[in-house]
């Protein structure tokens, strides 16, 4: 198996993680993002999406998107348990997890993307030609201020986003909150249930990676 990585974006940050969560130790190619390598045929003759992270197989077969590598690893070696026990958990669980991908990475990259020189023609994650709007910085500003509120009302009710234990939901959660603190939206420092569990997750030895 091998990981197509980049080591500065959040996303493939979630797939190092859960990996690390894991206990394996999966090799890693890195692919630059800023000097537009993931664009280039011989990334897109591996994931046609252009984007990271990408697990590829000892057969060739390559698995793109966060969460479809979360599943494949998971079903793979199902301990530590990250996706959920039992219907309800697993839920929840990709509950937090896809509301995290959405309207945190997302919206994060979104005021990110519109406000930056180096994405002037990439205005999306995987291919070139489309213009960034300015206006959607303020509008990213306001999903992000959104994505924050959300959090810190179900860290209030719980220690983790998926229930009583750390799981991929706080995974990708974490990785969409690092993202917004490295380009100027970091947690409300009023938002104490998040700082909290934001200093607990942190302190977790995959989230070195
Ligand atoms: N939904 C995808 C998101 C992947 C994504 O957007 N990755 C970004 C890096 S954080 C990317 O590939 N960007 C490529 C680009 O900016 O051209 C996943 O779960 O893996």
């Amino acid at each position: 198996m091998k990981l197509y990585d980049c080591s500065m974006a959040p996303n493939p940050r979630r797939a190092r993680i859960f990996i690390a969560e894991k206990g394996l130790d999966i090799p890693r190619h890195e692919v630059s993002i800023l000097d537009g390598e993931n664009l280039a045929p011989a990334y897109l003759a591996i994931n046609p999406w252009g984007t990271l992270p990408a697990l590829e197989l000892d057969d060739g077969t390559v698995i793109t998107e966060a969460p479809c590598i979360f599943r494949y690893l998971e079903a793979l070696h199902p301990e530590p348990n990250l996706l959920g026990r039992d219907p309800l958990e697993a839920a929840r669980i990709e509950a937090w997890e896809r509301f995290a991908e959405m309207n945190g990475m997302a919206a994060i990259g979104e005021f990110f993307r519109n406000q930056t020189d180096a994405f002037t023609d990439r205005a999306l994650p995987g291919y070139a030609g489309v213009k960034t709007v300015p206006a959607l910085v303020e509008r990213g500003r306001q999903r992000v201020a959104f994505f924050h509120r959300q959090l810190e009302k179900r860290l209030g009710e719980s220690p983790y986003l998926g229930g009583a234990r750390f799981s991929a939901a706080d995974i990708t959660a974490l990785c969409a909150v690092d993202f917004g603190h490295a380009v100027g939206l970091p947690i409300p420092a009023d938002n104490a249930h998040t700082l909290r569990w934001h200093a607990d997750v942190s302190a977790r030895p995959g989230s070195a990676n």
